[in-house]
C-alpha cells in the first residue's frame, strides 16, 4: 500500500469502499506473477487482490483498494478481521510462549475452550472436547471417534456435502469437480443419500423432507445394513454445497433415523456453527442434538483451530495416545478461540447476525422479485445466498451469470463467492463487525450488477 509499509487492520481502518486501480491492481499483478512461479497452479483465488490490511467490513488492497467483505475468509472472520478481543489475547500468548505441544506439556487456555465449546453446544448429556487444526482435521477425527464408539465402519453423507479436502473428508465431498478429479482410488466405507434440498427436490418442496427422510431410511436398512454404520454426517446448512437450507422436518428426522438403529450423528458446523447465523450452532433452530459436533472456521477469528465436541462416552472410547497432533490446539489459536467467544457475548453478536440476515433476505427478495434469474433467496443469520437460473427454463442452472455478477462485483468493489454444486450460487457471509452503511451499499452493488448482468443474459 502506497506511503504504509506496515498497515494496522481491525475495526480502526477507514471503513469505507475505494477502487483506485484497476482489479487486479498493478502491485497485485506483480505478486500474482510471483504466484504463478513459486505456487502450484491447483491453488485458486476467488479475487486475486493481495491483502494489505483487513477490519470492520474492509479488505484493503497492496494497490489501496478497500473492498466491503461479503466473504468473511469463507466464514472465518465471523467477529472481523484482526478483533481486538482477539488480536489482545493472541499476542500476549505469542509474548508468553507459542507451542509446548499439549501432549507433552499441557496448558490451561484448551482446556478454556474445550469447557465453552462443552457448555455452548447442544450435544447432550457429559461432554468432552478436542482440538485440531482444521475443518477437514475436525470431520477426520469425529469419524475415527465414531467408528471406535460403535465398532462399524460405514459413513452416511449427502448430496453437495462438502467436508474437506483430506483423503478421507474429500471422499465424504459429494463434487467431482474440482474437489476429486483425479485423486482416487477414495476412502471405502462412504455411502450418499439425497439431500432434502427444497428449490431442487424433484417433487416440491411440501414432502421434501419426508422424502429425503425415507431414502435414508432406505438407504440404511436394505442397501447398506443399519448395523454397519457409524455415523450419518450432516452439515446444518450445507456450505460450498451452496447454502442449501434442508426442508424443515429433515434434520430432526435424520436424528430420529440414526437413534433408532444406534447410529451416531455427526453435525457438521465448520462453516454454520460459532454465531455466524445467529445461534452459536445451526442445529439449534430444529433442537438437534448430535452426538458430535464439529466446528473450525469462525472458531478462533483467523488463527487455524478446529474441534470436535461429543458425549463424553464416545469420546473417550478411544485410548489414550489415539487422538492427538503436533500442533492441535496451539496456544495462540486458543487464546484467540477465548477472543472470539468474548467478542460474542460482550457484542451481542448473535443478535447482529440475525439483524444482518433480515436485511440481506428483505433486499434480496426484492432483487427476486424483479429479476427471474433470481430462482431461490435462502439461508439464516449472516449466511445467505441467492441461486441463479437461467432466464428461459425451469429452474436450469446459471453458472456462467453467476461467475459475471461476481466478477462485476468484485471490480465494483465488493467481495462476494460463489458456491453451489452447479457453480450457480452467490453466497454472503459478511464479518459481523460489518456497519449498516456498507453492508446496505455492499448489497445496492449487487443489486446493480444482478441487474446489468440479467438484462444481457436476456438478450
Ligand atoms: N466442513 C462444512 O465448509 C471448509 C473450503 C474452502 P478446512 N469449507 C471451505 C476450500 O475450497 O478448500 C469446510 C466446510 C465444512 C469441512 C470443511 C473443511 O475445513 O478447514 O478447509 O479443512
Amino acid at each position: 500500500m502506497p506511503g504504509a509499509s506496515r498497515p494496522v487492520g481491525g475495526p480502526g481502518l477507514p471503513q469505507a469502499r475505494r477502487i483506485v486501480s484497476e482489479i487486479p491492481g498493478p502491485r497485485s499483478r506483480e505478486l500474482l506473477a510471483r504466484q504463478r512461479t513459486s505456487v502450484p497452479a491447483g491453488v485458486g483465488a476467488v479475487l486475486p487482490v493481495f491483502v494489505a490490511a483487513a477490519g470492520g467490513g474492509v479488505i484493503v488492497d497492496v494497490d489501496g483498494n478497500s473492498f466491503i467483505d461479503f466473504g468473511s475468509g469463507i466464514a472465518v472472520t465471523t467477529v472481523g478481521n484482526s478483533a481486538p478481543a482477539v488480536v489482545e489475547r493472541a499476542a500476549e500468548q505469542l509474548r508468553r510462549f507459542t507451542h509446548t505441544c499439549f501432549l507433552v506439556n499441557p496448558y490451561e487456555s484448551y482446556l478454556d475452550v474445550c469447557e465453552r465449546l462443552n457448555e455452548l453446544s447442544p450435544v447432550p448429556g457429559e461432554k468432552r472436547t478436542i482440538l485440531v487444526n482444521s475443518g477437514a482435521e475436525a470431520v477426520e477425527n469425529a469419524v475415527k471417534i465414531a467408528r471406535a464408539a460403535t465398532g462399524r465402519p460405514g459413513i452416511v453423507v449427502f448430496d453437495h456435502a462438502f467436508h474437506g479436502r483430506t483423503l478421507l473428508t474429500m471422499s465424504l465431498t459429494a463434487k467431482n469437480k474440482p474437489y476429486k478429479q483425479g485423486f482416487g482410488p477414495f476412502a471405502p466405507e462412504v455411502h450418499r443419500a439425497p439431500m432434502a434440498y427444497p428449490y431442487r427436490w424433484p417433487t416440491g418442496p411440501a414432502d421434501c423432507a419426508e422424502e429425503a427422510a425415507d431414502a435414508l431410511e432406505d438407504l440404511l436398512d436394505r442397501q447398506v445394513g443399519a448395523e454397519n454404520v457409524a455415523a450419518v454426517l450432516v452439515e446444518p446448512i450445507q456450505g460450498e454445497g451452496g447454502f442449501v437450507v434442508p426442508a424443515p422436518g429433515f434434520l430432526p428426522r435424520v436424528a430420529e433415523i440414526c437413534r433408532a438403529r444406534g447410529i451416531l450423528l455427526i453435525v457438521d458446523e465448520i462453516q454454520a456453527g460459532i454465531a455466524r447465523t445467529g445461534r452459536m450452532f445451526a442445529c439449534e433452530y430444529e433442537n438437534v442434538r448430535p452426538d458430535l459436533i464439529t466446528t473450525a472456521k469462525g472458531l478462533a477469528g483467523g488463527l487455524p483451530l478446529g474441534a470436535v465436541t461429543g458425549r463424553a462416552e464416545l469420546m473417550d472410547a478411544v485410548p489414550a495416545g489415539g487422538l492427538g497432533g503436533t500442533f492441535s490446539g496451539n496456544p495462540v489459536a486458543c487464546e484467540a478461540a477465548l477472543g472470539v467467544f468474548d467478542a460474542i457475548e460482550t457484542g451481542g453478536l448473535l443478535e447482529r447476525a440475525l439483524e444482518l440476515g433480515d436485511t440481506m433476505l428483505a433486499r434480496l427478495a426484492e432483487l427476486a422479485d424483479a429479476h427471474p434469474v433470481v430462482g431461490d433467496v435462502r439461508g439464516r443469520g449472516a449466511m445467505v445466498a441467492v441461486e441463479l437460473v437461467e432466464p428461459f427454463g425451469d429452474r436450469v442452472p446459471a453458472p456462467d451469470l453467476a461467475a459475471r455478477i461476481a466478477r462485476r462485483c468484485h471490480t465494483d468493489g465488493l467481495l462476494v463467492l460463489t458456491a453451489g454444486s452447479y457453480g450457480n450460487v452467490l453466497r454472503f457471509l459478511p464479518p459481523l463487525s460489518i456497519s449498516d452503511a456498507l453492508l446496505d451499499e455492499g448489497l445496492t452493488i449487487l443489486a446493480e450488477a444482478v441487474a446489468k448482468e440479467a438484462a444481457s443474459a436476456a438478450v
